[in-house]
């Protein structure tokens, strides 16, 4: 069970991650539509940028032939955006860990994030720095920011280890409980301590462990707890195509989505100006408003050289949603009456809540309110109007009603 006191107020935190320069802020002015600075040079953004963006949800709406009024996020065509929060940091480069670039003390700002997405520039126009040049492989991007995070692991764990490695004796459990205490603050959790103790296969005694096996660890500890996508930005650029075909065939097992932040933000301000329809995610857009001819080419260029090159439109909307879905697993929940769709105050299907894989029906209830945990009696589906026990595990874009004494 995951909600066993309040999760009410939490929301999903996504950290962009990457070295200088590759698109980090445009990506995240494209998801927020915040006024974040953009520029060319490397360290543009010092402060972290946290905003709101959203998911993208087949709405459960037009099932029920009906329009559904949002409390948060919003609803378009029955594609409903339900709210995660975001963050855009400091670029990285290599070495950071020893103090290079800005150092690493920004990845405090991240402490809180559920998962990364690692944008990497695709044009080879940029250097491990941010810096111009030509030609760059860019595949030694996604080696270095693994190794700089799970650098930022390792140092945390070696605080712990030192206490540990002078004991003779040590239980796996009180070890689990010391790793989780040095690493709070950062969502690791007990069960992705134990469970990369078993995957691992490490030895019982933690005292032992080879410098290799501690690396082992923290690796493996960083990929369970802070898992990660590519954003392969600026798929737009004359490379781009070739570069993010190379970096697939390099690390076949890592999820890799190519992206164009500049192509999804162009869009997403000429649809706030009612220039065009555009409903991110999609792979079109429909000119209904005056544009000039240089606005035109632009959006033409758009179509030609991203929407219709690339299975995934511009990739924004693509990425977070892969994050949450897919490498999260996360479902989509919507709290229904099985009678009434409408809440007290007449509001449609007013919300739409994000939850852990493997949640149940009296996690749900939890997660709504203490007491309706406390107090569940059972579960209806809305849509077939049959009981769920507690243990019912939930389906992604399930329709819900808890009924409690
Ligand atoms: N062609 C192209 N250029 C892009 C794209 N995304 C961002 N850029 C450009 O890349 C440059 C750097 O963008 P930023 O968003 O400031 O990069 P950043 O990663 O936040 O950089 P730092 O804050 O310095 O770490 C800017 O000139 C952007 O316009 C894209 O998808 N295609
Ligand atoms: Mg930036």
């Amino acid at each position: 069970m995951f909600f066993k006191t309040c999760f009410y107020d939490y929301r999903m935190l996504i950290g962009l991650v990457g070295k200088p320069s590759v698109g980090k802020s445009t990506f995240f002015k494209a998801a927020t539509l915040a006024e974040v600075e953009i520029a060319p040079y490397p360290f543009t953004t010092i402060k972290p940028n946290h905003g709101v963006g959203y998911v993208r949800v087949d709405c459960i709406d037009k099932e029920f032939n009906t329009q559904c009024n949002p409390n948060h996020g919003f609803c378009i065509n029955h594609q409903r955006f339900v709210p995660i929060d975001l963050l855009d940091v400091a670029g990285l480069v290599p070495g950071a860990s020893e103090g290079k670039g800005l150092g690493n003390q920004f990845l405090d700002d991240l402490r809180e994030a559920d998962v990364f997405i690692h944008i990497v520039d695709m044009s080879g126009t940029t250097d491990e720095e941010g810096k111009a040049t030509e030609n760059y492989d860019v595949s030694r991007d996604v080696l270095f920011l693994e190794d700089e995070l799970n650098k930022w692991y390792h140092n945390i764990f070696l605080k712990v280890w030192k206490s540990f490695a002078r004991k003779t004796e040590i239980e796996n459990i009180n070890f689990a409980q010391a790793v989780l205490k040095q690493f709070s603050g950062l969502k690791v959790n007990e069960e992705q301590i134990k469970k990369v103790l078993r995957d691992l296969n490490l030895s019982q005694k933690p005292n032992q462990w080879t410098e290799n096996e501690v690396k082992k660890f923290t690796s493996e500890l960083r990929r369970e707890s802070k898992p990660m996508i590519i954003a392969a930005n600026k798929i737009d650029t004359p490379k781009g195509k070739e570069n993010y075909e190379k970096l697939v065939k390099r690390f076949p097992d890592l999820i890799i989505i190519p992206c164009s932040a500049d192509s999804e933000l162009a869009l997403r301000e000429a649809a706030k100006a009612n220039m065009i329809e555009y409903i991110p995610g999609d792979k079109d857009f429909k000119i209904i408003g005056n544009i000039n001819e240089a606005q035109e080419e632009a959006l033409r260029k758009i179509k030609k050289n991203v929407l219709h090159v690339f299975e995934t439109g511009t990739g924004v909307q693509a990425v977070l949603n892969k994050a949450v879905f897919e490498l999260l697993g996360y479902l989509a929940i919507f709290p229904a009456g099985a009678t009434k769709l409408k809440d007290s105050k007449g509001r449609i299907l007013p919300d739409c809540f994000l939850l852990p894989p493997e949640s149940t029906a009296i996690d749900f209830a939890y997660y709504l309110h203490t007491d309706f945990g406390k107090n569940f009696i059972r579960a209806i589906d809305a849509r077939t109007k049959k009981t769920l026990g507690r243990d019912y595990k939930l389906k992604n874009r399930d329709a819900l009603e808890i009924v409690s004494r």
